[in-house]
């Protein structure tokens, strides 16, 4: 189970008879993690996180493996670290079921489990979940461009979606949010295709919208910023003016440093943030199950809605008022 440094400290001390820091009594808590890839800037900032948080100096031993989008690769990874021993397990889902069972052999075997970021909706057989409210990053970025078109007179909204991966609880919440407040104003959805949450396949859904629907729209929506870049690269290519001066209202999600830039720039309009950052909260709740307590089984991460323009100060989401945050050179150097 955990990883004792005796043998090595006792060979150590036989070999090189140095002052070697190597503490006999110090222990590892190994922790593997089942990450969903690496197909964004968001999941790089994800990965770092847990990488600079358990960390060898931090007294963990982190098996980390990518799944690459691959969800039988991930439940294997899982198996894998059941296999190993582990002390606990981190998932972030890359999509929301099929989980039961694995987790059932997780909690035989004694292993808690973490989940972040992304939920899993067909188990409760966690420790704890550590994320954001996906469905809230929908309304809001539904409920900004109300109040955006209206203060700048625009009547009609022709929109076209560029999902994320599909089945992942971000897309399932980011649609269903966007969705439902498209539905109460009336405006229309020209179309809503999976974008798979990367650059590439970002690009060439909006290189299809521009010719299936040339002329006919003035709102892209991309759940997230990696999309966002390849779908501006297709409306250049095309021809489609976008963002504030442009003809087309340019949304995105995750607000990365890069998408933040483009926020400043005024390519993207808005940018509605989902904090990866999750690493230093899923310590706390290790350190609860340490010491025999019970963590919070949900821990929402906090989140901010930026802009370019201040014509806006505030938008109100699920009946309550949020500020909306004009991006500075200041805010971008210091996003994640
Ligand atoms: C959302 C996260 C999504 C990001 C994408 O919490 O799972 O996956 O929005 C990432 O950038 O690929």
């Amino acid at each position: 189970m955990k990883k004792r440094l005796a043998v090595l400290a006792a060979m150590s001390a036989a070999l090189c008879m140095s002052a070697l820091t190597v503490n006999a009594d110090e222990e590892l808590t190994v922790i593997g993690f089942a990450q969903v890839g690496h197909e964004s800037d968001w999941r790089t900032a994800s990965t770092k996180s847990c990488q600079d948080v358990f960390s060898a100096e931090n007294g963990y031993d982190l098996q980390f493996v990518d799944c690459d989008n691959d969800s039988q690769a991930q439940l294997d990874a899982v198996r894998g670290f059941i296999q190993q021993e582990v002390d606990y397990i981190i998932i972030d889902p890359i999509v929301s079921t099929g989980w039961d069972t694995v987790l059932t052999e997780c909690e035989e075997a004694g292993i808690p489990v973490i989940v972040i970021d992304r939920t899993i909706d067909d188990s409760d057989k966690y420790a704890a979940w550590v994320g954001s409210n996906f469905k809230t990053e929908g309304l809001a970025a539904g409920e900004w461009l109300k109040a955006y078109a209206e203060a700048k007179g625009i009547s009609e909204i022709n929109a076209l979606v560029i999902e994320g991966t599909n089945g992942s609880s971000a897309q399932i919440g980011r649609t269903e949010g966007f969705k439902e407040i498209a539905d109460a104003n009336g405006w229309t959805i020209l179309d809503s295709q999976d974008g798979n949450f990367d650059q590439a396949t970002g690009q060439e859904v909006m290189e299809s919208y521009c010719k299936s629907y040339e002329g006919q729209f003035n709102v892209v929506v991309c759940q997230n910023d990696n999309e966002a870049f390849g779908a501006m690269d297709a409306m250049k290519a095309a021809g489609v003016s976008y963002g504030v001066d442009g003809d087309v209202i340019l949304i995105s999600f995750d607000a990365c440093t890069a998408g933040l830039e483009y926020v400043m720039s005024g390519d993207i309009n808005a940018d509605f943030e989902c904090n990866p950052l999750a690493a230093p909260f899923v310590e706390e709740v290790i350190q609860k199950l340490e010491a025999g307590e019970e963590p919070d089984k949900e821990v929402y991460m906090e989140e901010h809605w930026y802009v370019n323009e201040d014509i806006l100060s505030s938008i109100t989401v699920d009946g309550a008022e949020q500020p909306l945050t004009v991006v500075t050179q200041e805010i971008v150097d210091a996003q994640y």
